[in-house]
């Protein structure tokens, strides 16, 4: 009997035990969700993208033409190429959105993306085609990029294989298609040594940019940026590991770009990544200048 008895005692301590760690490994994950956010499940593979070096400082005045067949770029981004990506989430949050009278997908949000170094810059470009304007965010907050019409280069430098999200050297140039230029409009989400998600504008003296509005006379949305952020007093400050820009060096790279047209988080492309989780950005390799494509003789 009393064997019985100790041995439904042992059962019943077994049972509590593996109930409470039950609990205590639920309670582990929930962080781990709350951290992970809306990103999609992260990818097995990540892309590898070769970003020139730039001989002659451009001029940010809103015409890439100095320097865009110098930098990165690999072509036309729309939600037909997006879907064949293997980061793609089928349409969660990689997705464009209906507010009625919708064009073709294609007229909605289409953008070229370009991108290159100096030994103390990174330039920043892109040329969107868009069917409306939108960076109203009524009672929003300045740092509410993503519900504005905005293009966000996240970079982490240098990069590293542990996932993080907004830790150390992890960086977001985000800047605003607003015409009026609110503080807000060249927005800085980073992490640092000790912080993550540090919110602000980046600092005026390390960040130049310009817009330009219907660059082609095909569209009031339509616009060209140009951007140039200084790495030390970004780069430097969220990762004190951060040195001096070399050939050769790795760093992340990510783009998010966001198409609210009227509603309140709206279209999105993410190219590169799927979200917030560094490990999933592209290996951006610096290299040395690149000649432009040149077309042969017949
Ligand atoms: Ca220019
Ligand atoms: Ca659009
Ligand atoms: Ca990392
Ligand atoms: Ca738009």
């Amino acid at each position: 009997m009393r064997t019985t008895t100790n041995f439904l005692f042992l059962q019943s301590a077994f049972t509590l035990i593996m109930i409470k760690r039950t609990v205590f490994l639920l309670l582990l994950t929930i962080p781990a969700y709350l951290v992970a956010g809306q990103d999609a499940p992260r990818p097995t593979q990540t892309v590898q993208l070769l970003v020139p070096q730039l001989d002659s400082t451009p001029n940010i005045d809103g015409s890439l033409s100095e320097w865009k067949d110098l930098a990165f770029t690999d072509g036309i981004w729309d939600i037909y190429r997006l879907r064949h990506t293997f980061w793609y989430d089928d349409g969660r949050r990689n997705r464009l959105t209906d507010h009625g009278n919708e064009p073709h997908p294609e007229d909605d949000l289409q953008a070229r993306y370009y991108v290159a170094w100096d030994a103390e810059h990174l330039y920043f470009g892109a040329e969107v085609k868009d069917n409306a304007n939108d960076v109203d965010a009524p009672g929003q907050e300045p740092r509410a990029w993503y519900l504005r019409d905005s293009i966000c280069f996240f970079v982490e430098a240098p990069r590293d294989e542990a996932p993080e999200y907004f830790g150390q050297g992890d960086n977001a140039f985000c800047f605003v298609a607003d015409a009026s230029r609110p503080d807000y409009a060249a927005w800085w989400r980073h992490g640092t040594a000790e912080e993550r998600y540090v919110e602000e504008p980046i600092p005026s003296d390390a960040v130049s940019y310009a817009f330009q509005f219907n660059p082609w006379g095909t569209g009031e949305a339509d616009f060209v940026l140009e951007a140039r952020v200084r790495m030390a007093p970004t780069l430097g400050a969220s990762d004190p590991r951060w040195t001096p820009p070399h050939v050769g060096d790795v760093y992340g790279l990510e783009i998010v770009h966001c198409d609210p047209d009227g509603g309140p988080y709206g279209g999105h492309f993410m190219i590169y990544g799927t979200g917030d989780d560094d490990a999933t950005w592209g290996r951006m390799v610096l290299t040395g200048a690149q000649a432009p494509i040149e077309r042969r003789a017949e």
